[in-house]
């Protein structure tokens, strides 16, 4: 494996960044998580654009332009022979010294991993997910903005550890007014009475990539879509659940808290969307050779 670290590549065992950085020493950066299908970046410009966003929102100028940025990704796609894969994008604030002043951070470090996507087993996509909701709630908007998609992910990684501990693979997250907001690594849809709904992304989400593109393919599908603030009982309620998130595309949910959601399987709407996810994801995105 090649990776990219400042401009240049590196191998696996030589691919290293100084104890000094401050994405080690405080969570200070921000990434995205990026998938390639049959030799295309899917909804790259989409991530790129959000990198940029989360990076202004914390005061890092990515000291690269976003097209320079887009064909670094492409290149090292290339240099690992990627056609189908998982790209990870790091931008931390840079080496620095012990104390969290960033001004002693002098140049952003920008890292490119491109690699082979871990999946969930199959069957879970077959018979569909459990889930549970957890006691830690989803960072404030005036905390840590959760749209920011920052290297400091405790918040969600104590909610997933909470679920793991209850057997589930997700967590349900919800605010601190007791709305849905998102789980740990996905956005969360239900299905009522032919409807979609989302929470909206005031309730604390990141601004999924999926989420979006399963909207848009929804409506094209004659869906109407809604986002109103959702409770518990909205989930527990519904006809049919799922998760988006790049990596793990659209996940079927069967049951949230010991309540089995519809029938027990993963409803009609949901499979007729993962259909229509697939077949955007073999003939869109930026070609790679
Ligand atoms: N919410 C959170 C908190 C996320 O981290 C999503 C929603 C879904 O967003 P996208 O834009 O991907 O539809 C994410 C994305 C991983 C991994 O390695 C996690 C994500 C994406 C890709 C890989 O677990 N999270």
């Amino acid at each position: 494996m090649k990776v990219y670290i400042n401009g240049k590549f590196y191998s696996e065992k030589h691919a290293q960044i100084s104890v000094f950085d401050h994405g080690l020493l405080y969570g200070d950066g921000i990434f995205e998580g990026i998938r390639a299908y049959n030799g295309r970046v899917f909804k790259l410009k989409e991530h790129i654009d959000r990198l940029y966003s989360s990076a202004r929102a914390i005061l890092l100028t990515i000291p690269m332009s976003p097209a320079a940025l887009t064909r670094a990704v492409l290149e090292t796609c290339r240099a690992n022979r990627i056609r189908d894969g998982y790209i990870r994008l790091v931008v931390t604030r840079g080496v620095g010294t012990l104390g969290l002043d960033p001004k002693r951070c002098r140049r952003p470090s920008i890292i490119i991993i491109a690699d082979k996507i871990q999946l969930y087993p199959p069957s879970l996509y077959e018979r569909g997910m459990e889930i549970i909701t957890v006691p830690t709630t989803r960072n404030l908007h005036n905390a840590l903005n959760p749209a920011i998609k920052s290297l400091n992910y405790l918040n969600n990684i104590l909610a997933k550890i909470e679920a793991s501990n209850a057997g589930c693979e997700e967590a349900v997250m919800l605010n601190a007014e007791g709305f849905v907001a998102e789980c740990t690594g996905d956005n969360i849809f239900i299905v009522k009475q032919g409807e979609l709904l989302t929470p909206p992304l005031s309730a604390g989400a990141l601004y999924g990539i999926t989420r979006r593109t399963v909207i848009e393919l929804a409506e094209e599908a004659g869906y109407k879509v809604r986002e109103p603030n959702l409770t518990r009982y909205d989930l527990y309620n519904a006809d049919e659940c799922f998760l988006t998130g790049t990596g793990a595309e659209i996940v079927p949910v069967t049951r949230i808290d010991g309540r089995t959601i519809g029938r027990g399987r993963p409803g009609p709407v949901t499979r007729e969307l993962e259909q229509r996810y697939r077949a955007l994801t073999r003939i869109a995105g930026e070609p790679i050779y």
